[in-house]
């Protein structure tokens, strides 16, 4: 068993074979079989568009961006994709600060690619954001003004090299399991970006569990290492999923609109679900006493992160905030010379396109 195979402890496996990637194939065909049965077409002059609307949702159809929706639909959506966009983007800093100090040659080539994924699946998202009516700039400035968030968990410091391969284990394993559901998405183009999007997430986490099982199977100071990064990232891990199902505000609504498949606890219990096993493969311990079996719900019972600490780091006082987003101030501006540069080769082109038509 390795990356992100998820069985429970019976020995029963998830009911989607495959795991979490077979949950992305079926989403993927589905997909594939909305868009070959069609759908139907346009509302009717005289039709209620919220009733149209509910019923290409409730008939599992796609949203697409030519299509009526409603504004509260529209703007959730920028701001659940956009603050996903940005968490890309910002969480190229917590790994980039080991690109430079990998342990090898090869490590040093597969973080490289890592971090490069993560890049790309920024681009994605701020494109699958703009068929929504706004821009990349725009998405860009809110996010450095402060006034668009993202994900707490790339507030955190990484320490050691562990750090690299516990998040590859933990985040990126919460990530797969919070985005798995979203290929599923009401939204046609936030679905189809999250199929990829997931594929390589894949990739990603078991390329950190297989970093962190070679160093628990090290020498006994490795293993103190990978135990150390374990210990400081599972509670910001599980915090990633959101605030407790009674204090999350928009759950409700995005899961009647079939943006959001499972609540913000749902998708925590399945992840600790997932990662017990996982970390006995590993040789590594869950750092909460608390966590066991529990047959009544055929669930872990575990303790919950920290909310209160969640919020701190969400409202701009975690470890990292102003170091994450100072750098990316830093990095835009540095990067002005090459939004000019590209604005003025599209006038030139456009300008001798212009001169061989006339
Ligand atoms: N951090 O009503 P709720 C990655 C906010 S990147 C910050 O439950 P919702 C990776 C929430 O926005 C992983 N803020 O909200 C990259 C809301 O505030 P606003 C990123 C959080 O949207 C590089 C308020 O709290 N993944 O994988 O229904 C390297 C109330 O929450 C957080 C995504 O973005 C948080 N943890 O549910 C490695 C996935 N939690 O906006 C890996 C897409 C909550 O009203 N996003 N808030 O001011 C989602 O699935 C959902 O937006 C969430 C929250 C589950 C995160």
């Amino acid at each position: 068993m390795y990356g992100n195979d998820f069985s429970a402890p019976n020995g029963a496996q998830d009911e989607t074979p495959g795991g979490l990637l077979g949950e992305v194939e079926a989403a993927e065909a589905e997909l594939r079989a909305a868009a070959a049965r069609g759908r139907r077409g346009g509302p009717a002059p005289d039709e209620d568009l919220a009733a149209y609307f509910a019923e290409v949702v409730d008939a599992e159809q796609k949203i697409e961006p030519r299509d009526w929706m409603p504004d509260a639909y529209r703007r959730t959506l920028i701001r659940q994709i956009a603050q996903h966009a940005h968490s890309e983007i910002i969480g190229m800093q917590p790994e980039g600060n080991w690109i430079s100090r990998a342990p090898s040659l090869k490590r040093k080539a597969i973080l490289l690619a890592k971090v490069q994924d993560e890049a790309g699946h920024g681009l994605y998202l701020y494109a699958a954001a703009e068929t929504l009516g706004i821009s990349r700039d725009e998405l860009v400035q809110l996010l450095l003004d402060g006034r668009q968030k993202y994900s707490s968990i790339f507030n955190y410091p990484t320490l050691s090299w562990a750090d690299v391969g516990a998040i590859g284990w933990l985040v990126d394993g919460a990530a797969i399991v919070n985005q798995v559901p979203l290929c599923r998405c009401s939204y046609g183009p936030y679905a189809r970006a999250m199929i990829r999007v997931c594929k390589e997430e894949s990739f990603h986490q078991r390329q950190g569990y297989e970093i962190l099982h070679t160093l628990a199977h090290g020498t006994p100071a490795q293993h103190a290492m990978a135990q150390d990064a374990v210990d400081r990232w599972w509670y910001p891990s599980l915090a990633m999923f959101g605030p407790p199902d009674g204090d999350s505000t928009h759950s409700a609504q995005s899961m009647a609109w079939k943006i959001k498949r499972f609540s913000n606890d749902d998708l925590r219990q399945r992840f600790v679900d997932m990662c017990v096993q996982q970390a006995e493969i590993l040789g590594l311990r869950i750092p909460d006493a608390d966590l066991r079996w529990n047959d009544e719900r055929q669930a872990y019972d575990y303790t919950q992160p920290d909310y209160d600490e969640l919020m701190r780091v969400i409202s701009g006082d975690g470890p990292c905030n102003r170091e994450r987003i100072a750098n990316r101030r830093a990095a835009h501006a540095d990067g002005a010379w090459v939004r000019e540069a590209a604005v003025a080769y599209a006038a030139k082109r456009a300008g001798q396109k212009e001169t061989v038509a006339a």
